[in-house]
């Protein structure tokens, strides 16, 4: 059986762009494109490791093109998927009538309800299959796969949560999951990683969402394959000078296949402003599918101002400027040289969280992040329900945060 694995498609993102309105087509034509791929390659299923969607609450306009998306795919012929709980109960067999896309969800489209959330809905609808904590077996004449999922889980309950599952279960096991993974790239010292060494043994691969940089690389004897985002969302380095992926798996044969037809982002250092124009250029000489994002860094020190606008000017229509000024000048200054230019989203959370940190300076505490990040994803019931249960760090009562009534261990187990 030929797979394609795909992941962190985000469909919905940009919705809110106002700089450059043209990349909020970005996410649905990545996941358009990839799925071309799917067809052209004839793939018997696809596998899908998470943020789908940009949010827990697509608008109709996004749900409309997921539906769009998904109806599309060619008719399955001769497969039949059996989903099982962790403990191997049988939940339902069915006859596909489209190539199936089994998924897991990611922290952006995370819902704490378990029973009714975008991805058990699209699974009634019968448009995908939601493998978190479950055992979905695809058959197809005499062979047969096993795709075990894990979608997102807050850090808190992460390790307990993996250490329920267990070893393979069938001779093709793939495992799928939504996790940042220790050892798989230079880590962020927020984020919580999960040792290679917890996740459950004798799967083929691990194939993993979340970081939108490519990764294969073996780890405490287990093969990672993260194929990224299908789409520019952040302007990290991991999302720099690459192109966008899918992987085909047949077998235990993997092979990294290009997405046409979709947007890239380049990385200009320079320390004027004519340089970076100048290297600019030398981009956009080569030819561009789209125009691409150009984040140009200007470091060293600060000789002139940078008029943005002016910037983005003179490559209207050829490419998407977004200028990070890190030329020595004070912090606060460099914010406020900037605000005006810049929109919050662009400027990602790592700039809040700088900023917070240097004004509260020991009074930051992890818990006010996470409050945030629940904030920030428009997650308001959440976060609400997070300050109701005493859920924090402080909290000096460890009963209440083990067993919250209705909570996220409810969702997490069983
Ligand atoms: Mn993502």
């Amino acid at each position: 059986m030929k797979l394609l694995f795909l992941s962190d498609t985000h469909l919905g993102f940009g919705r809110r762009h106002r700089d450059y309105p043209e990349r909020r087509e970005d996410a649905y034509r990545g996941f358009k494109n990839a799925l071309k791929i799917a067809v052209d390659e004839s793939v018997d299923l696809i596998l899908h490791a998470g943020d789908f969607f940009d949010s827990v609450r697509p608008s109709f306009e996004t749900l409309s093109e997921a539906v769009e998306l998904l109806t599309s795919l060619p008719p399955a012929e001769g497969i039949e998927v059996t989903v099982r709980d962790l403990g191997g109960k049988e939940l339902f067999t069915y006859a596909p009538a489209r190539i199936p896309l089994i998924a897991v969800h990611g922290n952006h489209d995370w819902n704490q309800n378990r029973e009714n959330n975008i991805y058990t809905l699209l699974e009634r609808a019968g448009l995908l299959v939601y493998a978190h904590r479950r055992i979905v077996e695809i058959r197809k004449g005499d062979e047969s796969i096993c795709v075990v999922g894990m979608g997102w889980i807050p850090d808190k309950y992460v390790e307990r949560v993996i250490s329920s599952y267990s070893v393979a279960p069938c001779d093709r096991s793939y495992f799928l999951f939504h996790q940042p993974v220790k050892g798989l790239y230079p880590s962020n010292p927020r984020e919580k990683l999960l040792p290679p060494s917890l996740f459950p043994p004798g799967y083929g691969l691990y194939l993993g969402g979340h970081l939108h940089w490519i990764v294969d690389k073996e780890v405490a004897g287990k093969r990672f394959l993260i194929p990224g985002s299908t789409v520019i969302t952040s302007l990290k380095e991991g999302e720099m000078d690459r192109p966008r992926i899918v992987y085909l798996i047949d077998g235990s044969a993997v092979r990294p296949v290009e997405i046409p037809g979709v947007r890239r982002a380049f990385l200009v250092e320079a320390s004027s402003l004519e340089e970076a124009i100048k290297k600019i250029e030398e981009l956009l000489a080569k030819p561009h599918e789209l125009p691409p994002i150009v984040k140009v860094v200007l470091e060293g020190e600060r000789r002139e101002e940078v008029d943005v606008e002016q910037l983005r000017e003179l490559f209207k229509g050829k490419a998407l400027i977004y200028v990070f000024d890190r030329r020595r000048d004070s912090f606060f200054e460099r914010i406020r040289s900037v605000k005006h230019e810049v929109s919050a989203e662009a400027f990602g959370r790592d700039l809040v969280f700088s900023i917070l940190r240097e004004k509260m300076g020991e009074d930051w505490e992890d818990w006010m992040e996470k409050l945030l990040n629940l904030l920030m994803e428009g997650k308001d019931d959440e976060a609400l329900n997070f300050l109701l249960r005493g859920d924090l760090e402080l909290s000096p009562s460890k009963e209440k945060v083990e067993k919250p009534k209705g909570g996220i261990l409810d969702w997490v187990e069983g």
